[in-house]
């Protein structure tokens, strides 16, 4: 039982999140060390969504709504810590789901399908043999994707993600938006657009962006797009964190 007032309540109850799915078998023993890193990036970020990733999150909103076939891509730590959010920002975006894991295996890919259907979405992609197409020069499980989706979208949302694939996606001239709270990660380097925050934060503000960014026109949110430049956004990030720490130790 975690105290009601522990100072770091909300952050303990996540970790409790992830270590049931870790217990019900869909995330992977891998994940509670990525889930770890992540928390320490949380610290340096000073635990809120800073200015960096709302602008990022604009223009990943603008390029989810103007994409022809938009897809979710869901391992096992985004189905443990946002499962109702990922199948309500699909609904939104009208975005694909799939599963597309690092540490393959079907057991897994099946129960987080469960998991998302059961926070409602109706079709889940890249389970078993839906995962028959092949991301060229990947040589991870990931490769394997599905025809319906990942294969042949546009537009791809990953989170908590490993560099290669984002790699080998934007290779396959993909955008690629990345949720990674890690602004030197190979993933938010290799990204088209890296939003550097929680993923608990972003996913209920990306809904509501979209909701609101759905009312305007394409060649506003063309624009959007056009004035973003992810390298700069990454700077930011970095400025930011260590403006932060300068400060930080000065008031010691
Ligand atoms: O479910 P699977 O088999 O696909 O495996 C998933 C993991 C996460 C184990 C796999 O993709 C992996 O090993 O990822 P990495 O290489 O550890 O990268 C995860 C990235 O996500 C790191 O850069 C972390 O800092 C970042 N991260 C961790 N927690 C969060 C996060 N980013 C946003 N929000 C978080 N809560």
């Amino acid at each position: 039982m975690i105290p009601e007032n522990h100072p770091r309540r909300e952050s303990l109850i996540i970790r409790e999140k992830v270590v049931k799915a870790l217990e019900d078998g869909y995330l992977a023993p891998q994940g509670l060390i990525a889930h770890g890193r992540g928390e320490c990036f949380d610290y340096l970020i000073g635990e809120k969504t800073q200015e960096f990733a709302m602008k990022a999150m604009k223009a990943a909103i603008a390029m989810l709504l103007l994409a022809k076939n938009p897809v979710i891509s869901v391992n096992g730590n985004m189905a443990a810590l946002v499962p109702d959010d990922i199948v309500r920002l699909a609904e939104e975006i009208n975005a694909k789901i799939e599963v597309n894991l690092f540490y393959r295996t079907l057991d897994r890919e099946k129960k987080i399908e469960e998991v998302l259907k059961r926070a409602g979405a109706k079709e889940v992609l890249g389970v078993g043999d839906d995962a028959s197409a092949v991301i060229p020069e990947l040589f991870s499980e990931r490769r394997r994707v599905s025809k319906k989706g990942i294969y042949i979208a546009d537009v791809v949302l990953v989170g908590l993600e490993d560099g290669d694939r984002t790699e080998a996606l934007v290779k396959m001239g993909k955008k690629v938006i990345a949720i990674d709270i890690n602004p030197l990660s190979r993933t938010s380097q290799m990204a088209s657009l890296t939003i550097v925050d929680n993923i608990i934060r972003v996913f209920p503000k990306m809904i509501s962006l979209a909701k609101e960014m759905k009312k305007s026109d394409k060649d506003e949110l063309q624009k959007i797009i056009n004035q973003y430049n992810n390298k700069e956004i990454l700077k930011e990030s970095l400025r930011f964190i260590s403006e932060r720490m300068n400060q930080l130790s000065l008031s010691l």
